[in-house]
């Protein structure tokens, strides 16, 4: 997801329970709201367009936009639901897809004057469900339900998961797991609609309004090459698409097809979505074979200043023995390691993270993500080797030669 530090990926689905008319912002992104609705005017077009108006490519812009509304007039197309006007800043951006994608400039007028800002998206985005004790976090997450239906996924999907895992060197608990924290197996994949949820934050969100500037482009281009409806898109509410739960960068990056169509499709397609989390965490340094988390003791003396290191690996085993904090479990002298704690309702508990549980932490910058995606990982683990036999391989994909 190359997600920049702190933002949470979303993975907690938050329901609206609002309609939409009190969801909506008082705030619209159009402009002029008394305005009658219908022709983009020359004057409206002048108005949306940041900047000197005497700029030369400026005036370019106006004529050629001037010319394709003649154009589309004169050949007859109905204008009715033509944009209104829009805040400078979204036009700005449509400016931008325009010029640096030769994006459909009438197509963005059209979708991102129609969608209204969300009142529940800002509420969920400022207060994500990884921000809770680990305690909280952890009840429902590992629970009945999501390791029953994790074997379940996990038969009926063995052969794409243990080619993905031999592929990628990522353990299939750890991608069954990861699929099952994000949206129980597909069955959860968010109501929020992508593009208004994105655009909600690019543009009424400052904190993060450049980072989710670039997913909403992120998500454009993505519609625009696999040929999806982008109004009709739905997801989590920080814009997170399909069974993995990725966002439209990560989509366009991670994405892989693995059941053999030619088209990686997170949304359709359960091999797709395998092969895709075993590709993202082996693109963020997944070492096949290696430790993700033991459990560890701290001296009092340490702990403040081991904790404060974060939680990206930089020390050996050895060395953070030196500062006093001992593994309880077994994990190479060598192997770098950090420090991180758990909110436990007993107290707090420390553990070591090795190189992978900071890959888990890739795909959702949370400490609490991580381990629930390890504890249940495991958990799924043990449940297959307790019924004794090997996972009972789905129907092949393709016929064997
Ligand atoms: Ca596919």
């Amino acid at each position: 997801m190359a997600l920049a530090p702190s933002l949470m990926r979303s993975a907690p689905i938050i329901e609206s329970h609002e309609s939409e008319q009190q969801d909506e912002l008082t705030s619209s992104w159009r402009r002029g709201a008394g305005e009658a609705g219908g022709v983009v005017s020359t004057r409206s077009v002048h108005r949306n367009h940041p900047g000197p108006a005497v700029h030369p490519s400026l005036r370019r812009r106006g004529v050629v936009l001037l010319l394709g509304v003649l154009g589309a007039l004169l050949g007859g197309r109905v204008f009715a639901a033509a944009p209104r006007p829009l805040r400078p800043e979204v036009a700005a951006f449509i400016d931008e897809m325009a010029q640096r994608h030769q994006y459909d400039r009438t197509l963005l007028w059209r979708v991102l004057g129609r969608i209204k800002p969300r009142a529940s998206i800002l509420r969920a985005i400022s207060a994500p469900g990884t921000a809770r004790p680990w305690y909280v976090f952890r009840e429902r997450y590992i629970d009945d339900v999501r390791i029953t239906e994790g074997a379940r996924f996990w038969r009926q999907h063995a052969e794409v998961i243990g080619r993905a895992s031999r592929e990628f060197g990522v353990p299939e608990e750890i991608i069954v797991a990861t699929i099952g924290v994000e949206t129980l197996y597909g069955r959860d994949t968010g109501n929020f609609k992508v593009v208004e949820a994105l655009a909600t934050l690019a543009f009424d969100y400052p904190p993060r309004a450049d980072f989710f500037r670039g997913e909403l482009e992120q998500f454009l281009l993505l519609a625009r090459e696999i040929r999806l409806d982008m109004t009709r898109v739905t997801g989590s509410y920080a814009g997170a698409i399909g069974i993995p739960q990725f966002l439209p960068s990560s989509y366009r990056k991670y994405a892989v097809d693995y059941d053999g169509d030619g088209k990686p499709d997170l949304m359709g397609a359960p091999a797709d979505a395998i092969g895709s989390v075993a590709n993202y965490y082996r693109s963020f340094g997944w070492e096949a074979g290696g430790a993700v988390a033991v459990p560890a003791e701290a001296a009092a003396s340490a702990v403040d200043a081991v904790l404060a290191a974060g939680i990206k690996p930089h020390s050996t085993v050895v060395a953070l023995m030196q500062r006093g904090v001992v593994p309880l479990a077994a994990v190479r002298d060598d192997a770098q390691a950090a420090l991180f704690s758990l909110e436990t309702e007993s107290g707090i508990q420390y553990w070591l993270g090795l190189q992978n549980f900071y890959v888990i932490t890739r795909y959702n910058r949370s400490v609490n993500y991580a381990m629930v995606v390890y504890e249940l990982a495991r958990e799924l683990r043990s449940v297959i080797q307790r019924e004794g036999s090997n996972p009972v391989p789905e129907r092949e994909m393709t016929p064997a030669p």
